[in-house]
C-alpha cells in the first residue's frame, strides 16, 4: 500500500549531534536515495535485503562533491513504520549536512513531509488505529516515567482493545433492537426491554470508568497544575527553590520579590507536576505589583492544586485567612513555612477540626467531566497540613508524599485502560450521553427506531477514539500536532 508521493523529513531535533536522520517514506523513496548515495561495495538499495544497512556517501548527482558519510537503512514495505517503502539516512549530525542531504533527496523528486505525517501515513494503512498514534506523540512528549509507561500501553493497544470492545457490546446491542423492531411479537431470539437496559447500564459504567481514570490520565500526560500562593515573604520562591533543588527564583527578604508567575516543570514520585511560584498576595498601589497579584489569583483559580503557603514565625495575618477560605473551595495543601524559627502561627483557630486531616475525595482538575466528578469537586473540603522549612529544606519529602497523593488517591494507578486524552473524554462523555438517551428511552417505552438512533450515535462517539468515524478535518488537526519528521 504505496501512497503516490514521496515524503522526506529531516526526523532528527534541529541542532548539532552526533547523527541526524533524514527519512524518506514511500513509492520512489529508494530510487530518489539511489541517485545521492554511493555504497562504498557498490550495493543497491533496491537489492539490498529489507532492514539491512549500507555504508558509503551521500555524493551530489550534479557537482559529483561529496556531501557526508553515512550510513542508509532499507526497509521495505510493508514491514515498516508507514507500511511504505522507507529509508532512512543516517549522516552526521549538524544542521548543515542534513539540510542539504534533505534538499538533494527534494529535488530527487520527494515532497516535504507535514508535521506527523509519518504516523498519519501509518494510520493511513492501518497499521495503527488513531489512539495508537496519538500514542506515539505521547512517548515523545512523556513528562515522567509514569507518562512514558501509560503511552507506550495505549501504543500497544490498552486503550484500543477496550474501545474495541465497548463497540462490540454496542454492535450487539443494537442487534437485538433491530430484531426487536422487526420481529416484535414474534418468539425470536432477542432480549426484552429490561434486559436492554441492563446491557445499556453496564456499557454506561464501562463509560464511565474510563472517564473517572482521565482524571489520573490527563495529568500524566499534562503535569499536575499547581500554585504556590501566599502573602509577600513566606517563602513562596524558597519553596520552589528547594523542590527543584536549584535557584530558580530570586529570594530577598524584601517582600513583593516575585512579580510574575514562574512556571516550572517537576517529577515528584512519578508524578508531572507543572509548579508556578507566584507574586505574594497584598493590597497594593504598584501598578506592576498589582498585575503580579492579579496574575497569582488567575494561577490559583487555575490551578488542579493549592499549596498554600503560611509564614510559621508569625501570627496568621488578615490575608492568611481570606487565602485559606478561598483555598477551601479548591484541592489545597497548607504549608506552614519557616518551621527553623520559633512558631507564632495557631492555625487551630482557623481551621481546627480540618487540621491535620487528610482529604479524603480526590477533587478532580478543572476539565469539563460530566456528573459524578462535578460532584466531588462541591463536597466538603479537608485541608492537609505540612510544616516544613523551605530554608532548612526540612519536611520536603512529606510534601512532595503529600502532592503525589492527592493524584493517586483516585487513580486507577497500575491499570493500562488510562484515558489521558481530553479529545477521547469528549468522545467518551458523547457516548455516555446517548446511552443516558438509550435508557431513557426505553423507560418511556419510546418507539425502538429512536433507540437504534442513540446506539449509533454512542458507536459513533466511540468510533471517533479509534479513528472510525473520524472527520478528516479532526484527523488533520490531531497529526498537524506532531513534530516534523514523525
Ligand atoms: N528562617 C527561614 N527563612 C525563610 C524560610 N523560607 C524563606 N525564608 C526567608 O524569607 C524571605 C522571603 O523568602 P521568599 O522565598 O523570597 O518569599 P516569597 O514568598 O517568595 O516572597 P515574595 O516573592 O515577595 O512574595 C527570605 O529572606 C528567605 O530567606 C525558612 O524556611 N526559614
Ligand atoms: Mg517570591
Amino acid at each position: 500500500m504505496q501512497t503516490e508521493d514521496t515524503i522526506a523529513a529531516i526526523s532528527t531535533a534541529p541542532g548539532h549531534s552526533g547523527i541526524g536522520i533524514i527519512r524518506l517514506s514511500g513509492r520512489d523513496a529508494f530510487e530518489i536515495v539511489e541517485k545521492i548515495f554511493l555504497s562504498t561495495r557498490q550495493k543497491k538499495i533496491r537489492k539490498t535485503p529489507s532492514h539491512r544497512m549500507l555504508y558509503g556517501h551521500i555524493i551530489d548527482p550534479v557537482t559529483r562533491e561529496t556531501i557526508d558519510e553515512v550510513l542508509v537503512s532499507v526497509m521495505k514495505a510493508p514491514n515498516t513504520y508507514t507500511r511504505e517503502d522507507i529509508v532512512e539516512i543516517n549522516s552526521h549530525g549538524g544542521p548543515v549536512p542534513l539540510r542539504r542531504i534533505l534538499d538533494l533527496v527534494l529535488n530527487g523528486g520527494a515532497r516535504l513531509a507535514e508535521p506527523g505525517e509519518f504516523t498519519q501515513r501509518a494510520f493511513l494503512n492501518g497499521r495503527l488505529d488513531l489512539a495508537q498514534a496519538e500514542a506515539v506523540i505521547d512517548i515523545i512528549n512523556a513528562l515522567t516515567e509514569q507518562s512514558r509507561k501509560t503511552a507506550v500501553a495505549q501504543l500497544k493497544g490498552a486503550l484500543s482493545k477496550n474501545i474495541q470492545l465497548i463497540r462490540e457490546e454496542l454492535i450487539e446491542l443494537a442487534a437485538f433492537v433491530e430484531a426487536y423492531i422487526d420481529f416484535p411479537d414474534e418468539d425470536i431470539e432477542t432480549l426484552s426491554l429490561n434486559d436492554m437496559k441492563k446491557r445499556a447500564l453496564n456499557i454506561q459504567q464501562t463509560l464511565q470508568k474510563l472517564i473517572e481514570s482521565s482524571r489520573y490520565g490527563m495529568i500524566l500526560r499534562e503535569g499536575l497544575k499547581t500554585a504556590i500562593i501566599g502573602r509577600p515573604n513566606v517563602g513562596k520562591s524558597s519553596l520552589l527553590n528547594a523542590l527543584l533543588e536549584h535557584d530558580r527564583a530570586i529570594v530577598t527578604e524584601v517582600p513583593g520579590t516575585t512579580r510574575d508567575v514562574i512556571e516550572e516543570y517537576l517529577n515528584i514520585n512519578g508524578i508531572p507536576v507543572r509548579i508556578m511560584d507566584t507574586a505574594g498576595i497584598r493590597d497594593v498601589k504598584d501598578i506592576a505589583e498589582k498585575e503580579g497579584v492579579k496574575r497569582s489569583l488567575k494561577a490559583m483559580e487555575d490551578a488542579d492544586l493549592v499549596l498554600l503557603v503560611l509564614d510559621g514565625s508569625e501570627a496568621l495575618h488578615e490575608t492568611d485567612k481570606e487565602l485559606i477560605e478561598k483555598a477551601g473551595t479548591k484541592h489545597a495543601i497548607i504549608v506552614i513555612n519557616k518551621s527553623d524559627l520559633p512558631q507564632k502561627i495557631d492555625i487551630g483557630s482557623v481551621i481546627p477540626a480540618k487540621a491535620g486531616i487528610q482529604k479524603k475525595e480526590w477533587i478532580p482538575p478543572a476539565y469539563d467531566l460530566p456528573g459524578q466528578a462535578c460532584q466531588a469537586r462541591n463536597d466538603a473540603e479537608e485541608f492537609y497540613i505540612v510544616s516544613i522549612s523551605a530554608k532548612k529544606e526540612s519536611g520536603l519529602d512529606e510534601l512532595k508524599d503529600r502532592i503525589a497523593g492527592t493524584v493517586l488517591s483516585g487513580s486507577t494507578e497500575g491499570g493500562t485502560e488510562i484515558v489521558t486524552s481530553k479529545r477521547h473524554v469528549q468522545a467518551l462523555e458523547k457516548a455516555l450521553v446517548s446511552m443516558d438517551s438509550f435508557i431513557k428511552a426505553v423507560d418511556e417505552n419510546t418507539s425502538p427506531e429512536f433507540l437504534s438512533v442513540d446506539l449509533r450515535d454512542a458507536l459513533d462517539a466511540i468510533g471517533d477514539i479509534i479513528g472510525i468515524t473520524t472527520p478528516d478535518d479532526i484527523l488533520n488537526k490531531i497529526f498537524s500536532s506532531f513534530c516534523i519528521g514523525k
